[in-house]
């Protein structure tokens, strides 16, 4: 009996045990769901967390990006506008240098229209005289006026006429060559700058080595003029002001032993560009021609290839005597490029077209001016909306 009660009472024991552990174990249970649960929400926590933040960083990266893109596109304004202005100076500076010879052409040919003239063999025969003062020379002059005739029956303005006149002189110019990217020039690039006395020779290689030199290239200048007494001395200056090297003999000393040191010595210091300056006067023409021809022979057995360019510098107010010059130079030296100064000192403007027309040589530089910016690379179109614009 007394067992039975014990025996009950243990097996009460053990159920209340037995409910005890379940509790227990179901309290586990429920920490355990309760845990889970929690990481559960913290992770989803993190992960919306993270994605708020990779959101916000797009949207930082996508704003630094526009902010970006809005700088860089005020930059290329700024630039266009600066380039814009740059390039209205240089017109305006083309313009005003040109101004006596628009003088002829612009405002004349404005003038043959006056009070509705007819166009008539008249009216052609007065611009026939326009185009001859503007020293476009007779034979191109000619050719002009033979093309111009044969439109007349469209011409009724004096606008239409320029338009006319405009392009025929553009089509006297070689067109420019294609806009490719230039190839890599020979280093050292040498340019042997050739032409009569005074017309400018000095003055366009000191500018020249000051654009190059802008360009961040290395320039060397041979004085080869060893015959005028101040000539070594004045191309010292423009190496100076261009901050370019130079390689000077004593005067009286031979020219193409200067342009040989010249050419050893670009070579040996890896300079970009070789400007050689040469005389423009000597004892003779004749004596001029074979120094000239001796210089491009040293130079060529120094580096073959070398003179790359022979830049013949004309002086524009000698009108179509710079003709006469450019045909015994290029048969002396084989000229490879053309530059006209002194545009700024007169009417005879047509002289470029002139050349061109007879020459078939590049112009590759026009001279309105003293000052730096005065010496322009050429483009035809450019020059010739500067004589009528
Ligand atoms: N107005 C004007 N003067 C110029 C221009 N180019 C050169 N000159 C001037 O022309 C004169 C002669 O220039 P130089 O450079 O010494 O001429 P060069 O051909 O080297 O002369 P030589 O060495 O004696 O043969 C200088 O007074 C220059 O300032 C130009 O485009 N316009
Ligand atoms: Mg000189």
């Amino acid at each position: 009996m007394v067992f039975n009660f014990f025996k009950r009472k243990t097996k009460e024991q053990e159920n209340l045990i037995e409910q005890a552990r379940l509790e227990q174990a179901e309290k586990i249970k429920e920490q355990e769901r309760l845990k889970e649960e929690a990481r559960l929400k913290e992770e989803a926590r993190l992960k919306e967390e993270e994605k708020r933040r990779d959101l916000a960083q797009r949207q930082e990266q996508e704003r630094l990006k526009q902010e970006e893109r809005r700088k860089e596109e005020e930059r290329s304004k700024e630039k266009k506008g600066v380039e814009a202005t740059e390039r209205k100076s240089l017109f305006s500076r083309l313009k005003s240098g040109l101004t006596k010879t628009r003088d002829v052409l612009n405002t004349d040919i404005n003038d043959l229209f006056r009070s509705s003239r007819r166009i008539d063999d008249d009216l052609f025969d007065e611009l026939e005289e326009v185009l001859i003062t503007a020293d476009l020379g007779m034979d191109i002059t000619m050719e002009m006026m033979d093309r111009i005739r044969k439109q007349a029956g469209r011409l009724s303005t004096a606008d239409q006429l320029k338009a006319v006149l405009k392009k025929e002189l553009i089509a006297l110019f070689p067109p420019p060559s294609p806009t490719d990217a230039p190839p890599a020039l020979p280093r050292p690039y040498v340019i042997m700058v050739v032409g009569v006395n005074g017309t400018g020779k000095t003055t366009t290689l000191g500018k020249l080595a000051a654009r190059f030199t802008r360009e961040n290239k290395q320039v060397l200048i041979a004085a080869a003029d060893t015959f005028r007494a101040a000539a070594i001395e004045q191309v010292g200056i423009w190496a100076d002001r261009a901050g370019a090297s130079i390689v000077r003999h004593k005067q009286g000393a031979d020219p193409a032993a200067v342009a040989y040191d010249g050419v050893e010595a670009a070579m040996a210091r890896g300079v970009d560009v070789l400007l050689i300056d040469t005389a423009g006067r000597l004892h003779t023409q004749k004596n001029l021609m074979e120094e000239l021809k001796k210089i491009k022979r040293t130079v060529e057995k120094k580096m073959p290839g070398a003179p790359h360019e022979v830049l013949m510098v004309l002086d524009a107010t000698t009108g179509q005597n710079a003709i006469s010059q450019a045909k015994m130079f290029h048969q002396a030296v084989t000229l490879t490029q053309l530059a006209l100064t002194k545009l700024d000192g007169t009417a005879k403007g047509g002289i470029v077209a002139a050349v061109a027309g007879t020459m078939h040589l590049p112009i590759q530089y026009v001279g309105v001016g003293e000052s730096m910016d005065d010496l322009q690379a050429f483009d035809a179109t450019r020059f010739v909306n500067a004589l009528f614009d």
